[in-house]
């Protein structure tokens, strides 16, 4: 699929505001990935689908869960905003027939992480968290470190997540302790 179809797929199946942060995350995509030289058609179609799944009702995510042998179904005692990750890679890939790996593993692990994560995860992961349109508490240093040292951002952006998570006395998805594990050394 061309990044002009995949533009014209998310532009009718979200909503605008969706959409909006979905255009910031491709453009940042594109710019870490010609500054940390990964490929740059891969970025941007990975930033282009990783929402794609956002607003499917709940009973649809976890429909698709359940039949995809690729999807643990332990996601499904977790919190339901994590599930439209693994959902997203799936639909794309029976959809559109994506085949990229890469790709795929960049959207399905765009939510939480994993351990050892790919050039282009670590792409997808960071634009998701910095682009334009975020405003919260710590993204700016983030965006700074974004521009300095692609393994401490990714770091930084987990201890934000996992400290935001535990403040808020919710679980914790395995796959972003083990991230947060190995990010977290190039903080020091
Ligand atoms: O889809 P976006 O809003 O663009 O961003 P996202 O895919 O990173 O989803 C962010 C949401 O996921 C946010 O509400 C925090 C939540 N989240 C991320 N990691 C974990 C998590 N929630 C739980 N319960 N556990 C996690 O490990
Ligand atoms: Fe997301
Ligand atoms: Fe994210
Ligand atoms: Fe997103």
């Amino acid at each position: 699929m061309r990044i002009e179809e995949a533009n014209e797929a998310v532009k009718t199946i979200l909503p605008e505001k969706r959409y909006r942060h979905t255009l910031g995350v491709v453009a940042t995509a594109e710019k870490l990935a010609e500054q940390y030289h990964a490929n740059i058609e891969q970025a941007k179609l990975a930033a282009m689908l990783h929402d794609i799944a956002k607003y499917f009702s709940k009973e649809e995510l976890s429909d698709i869960i359940k039949r995809r042998h690729d999807i643990t179904n332990d996601i499904l005692t977790f919190h339901h905003s994590l599930w439209h990750a693994p959902v997203g890679a799936a639909y794309i890939e029976e959809e559109y027939h994506i085949t990229d790996k890469e790709v795929l593993d960049a959207i399905r692990y765009h939510t939480t992480g994993r351990q050892n994560m790919t050039l282009l995860d670590k792409i997808v992961f960071l634009a998701d968290y910095i682009e334009p349109g975020r405003e919260f508490p710590g993204v700016d240093e983030v965006r700074d470190l974004a521009e300095k040292n692609l393994d401490a951002a990714v770091g930084k952006s987990l201890q934000n997540t996992v400290t935001f998570l535990v403040e808020r006395h919710q679980q914790v998805y395995p796959d972003t302790i083990y991230a947060y594990n190995t990010y977290i050394k190039y903080l020091r």
